[in-house]
């Protein structure tokens, strides 16, 4: 979802990035993980392609391309068209699968599962099936969660989320994050970052939870999505403990006509601020290279830390390291010995 916010129209190769764009999208709804992954990370290597690809030799010169789906791009500039996209696009379980795939809080598996129930129609979905409270969120705000965020409507809800605390707990510090910090004109939810500003007091369900209410008595959010407290020692890859509280919901501005949107809310400790920013910023992508730049270092980065001094045997952690004190974003860059790159350079 995140690169459709990108408009490719005015690149000189946005024929083929539509289709490999297609593509991925198709395999991420089929639960095809990997290929999805090796598609986008294409689409990201031609965009930044500034001349029009024509031969094969200039194809197999971009980063991230391999053998199978050099072959693809070269189907489609030579035929403008793909058979496996046709073939993909024909099957008559993809559109309803990706139907699903819109209703929030619904993976791969349950998409899966409607569709070998029969059903075919989100309107199936409503009257017959089995939907956690989630995915009636999900079904309740369909279009409104599918409609992309304008840029400015993120500011005036990040301006209500801050004047909020401001109130009812002063000295928060609050970042939104997402695609919106990498300067997207439109963002697919909300990303909030909070922490406190002095970084000694901790973050409690007693500290989050007025704002919460606060948050709801205004009318500002609606629905709950996900709430809880993490203590993220079994979850984290870096296997250090860490406290993070996480608030999935639904908002909207007070005025007529605005509509539901996702909002979460993310609770950090100090000290985990400057790693938290750098994840939540994303892109997904350019997280995935960092993270395995900072293995190849026998370092680990999470969303709570850079750990150095890690050994692996294989994908297990023998040792998982020491944290280091990542004061901002640079000191992280520092570490991998990479040059400062700003969020809006950081879609892959
Ligand atoms: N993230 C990640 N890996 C994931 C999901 C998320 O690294 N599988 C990180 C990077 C994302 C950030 O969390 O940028 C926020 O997640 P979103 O799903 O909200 O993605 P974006 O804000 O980037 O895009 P969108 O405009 O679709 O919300
Ligand atoms: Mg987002
Ligand atoms: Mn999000």
């Amino acid at each position: 979802e995140a690169s459709s916010s990108t408009p490719v129209v005015g690149n000189p190769n946005e024929k083929i990035i539509e289709k490999l764009r297609e593509m991925s999208k198709l395999y991420l709804i089929t639960n095809d993980k990997g290929r999805s992954i090796a598609y986008q990370k294409a689409i990201e290597a031609l965009k930044r392609c500034t001349h029009p690809i024509r031969t094969y030799e200039e194809i197999k010169s971009l980063p991230y391309v391999k053998q199978s789906l050099a072959d693809k791009i070269w189907e489609i500039i030579r035929t403008n068209g793909l058979v496996k996209l046709s073939a993909f696009q024909s099957r008559d379980d993809v559109a309803t699968l990706a139907l699903f795939a819109g209703v929030w809080g619904a993976g791969t598996e349950t998409t899966k599962q409607w569709f070998a129930q029969g059903f075919r129609t989100l309107d199936d979905l409503r009257k017959r099936a089995r939907l956690t409270r989630t995915q009636q969120i999900g079904l309740k705000y369909y279009n409104d969660f599918n409609t992309r965020i304008p840029r400015d409507e993120v500011t005036r809800i990040e301006t209500i989320v801050k004047r909020t605390a401001d109130e009812v707990v002063p000295g928060l510090m609050i970042e939104t994050c997402g695609s919106y910090r990498r300067l997207k004109p439109s963002c697919g939810d909300i990303d909030i970052l909070i922490t406190f500003k002095d970084g000694k007091r901790h973050l409690h369900e007693s500290v989050l939870a007025p704002l919460i209410d606060k948050l709801k008595d205004i009318g500002f959010l609606t629905d709950d999505l996900i709430n809880h407290s993490e203590t993220s020692s079994s979850s984290s890859s870096t296997g250090h403990i860490s406290e993070q509280m996480t608030y999935f919901g639904v908002c909207r501005l007070p005025e007529t006509g605005s509509l539901h949107r996702r909002i979460d809310l993310i609770f950090i400790p100090a000290n985990e601020w400057a790693c938290s920013l750098l994840y939540f910023t994303g892109s997904a992508m350019f997280n995935r290279s960092m993270r395995r730049l900072a293995r190849r270092l026998n370092m680990s980065l999470s969303q709570h830390g850079l750990y150095h001094g890690v050994v692996r045997k294989g994908v297990e952690k023998i040792n998982t390291g020491q944290a280091l004190n990542t004061p901002t974003e640079e000191s992280i860059f520092q570490y991998l010995n990479l040059p400062y790159r700003p969020p809006e350079d950081r879609d892959h």
